[in-house]
């Protein structure tokens, strides 16, 4: 049984992982309207994908656990992006975000003496781990290429294969 403060982390988490993919759909979208970003696009659609995933899990993880997974009201995200730099600098900030969130949780989990949830949101660690490392890569990447337009189009061929590694 979850206890009512492991309850109320899980149903914020629930929402962070939810307005995630909102966040990366936006992207998503937004980079599939400028000329050239079909990879970026593709890439920010699946990444939006992912994070419908991590929002169940966790959503299942509450009610398995006879606690009740709330479906949270969703803020808009950012539509539209100044530039690429700019977007992917939004997709490190918000990875960011989510891990320092992650890690709230795992202390509560421990000062709750949650062990059950501990040992489930170790998935989470490790997968912000690879998505911060993702992130970073692809920010690092963009830094080197500048405004140089060949950089570009292979960036945005190249990012699709992109997953980081451990990543299928
Ligand atoms: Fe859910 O891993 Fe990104 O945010």
């Amino acid at each position: 049984m979850v206890s009512k403060p492991i309850q109320e982390a899980l149903n914020k988490q629930v929402q962070m992982e939810a307005e995630s993919s909102q966040a990366y759909l936006a992207m998503a979208s937004w980079a599939e309207i400028q000329p050239g970003l079909e990879g970026v696009s593709n890439f920010f659609f699946q990444q939006s994908d992912e994070e419908r995933v991590h929002m169940l899990k966790l959503l299942r993880f509450i009610n398995e656990r006879g606690g009740f997974a709330v479906v949270p009201e969703l803020q808009q995200p950012m539509l539209t992006f100044p530039s690429l730099k700019k977007l992917f600098e939004e997709f490190l900030k918000h990875e960011l975000k989510v891990s320092d969130s992650i890690n709230d949780l795992v202390h509560l989990s421990l000062t709750e003496k949650d062990y059950a949830t501990h040992n489930f949101l170790q998935w989470y660690v490790n997968e912000q781990i690879e998505e911060e490392r993702t992130a970073r890569t692809l920010n690092d990447k963009l830094e080197l290429i500048g405004d140089d337009k060949s950089g570009l189009y292979l960036f945005d061929r190249d990012i699709m294969n992109f997953r980081g590694p451990g990543k299928k």
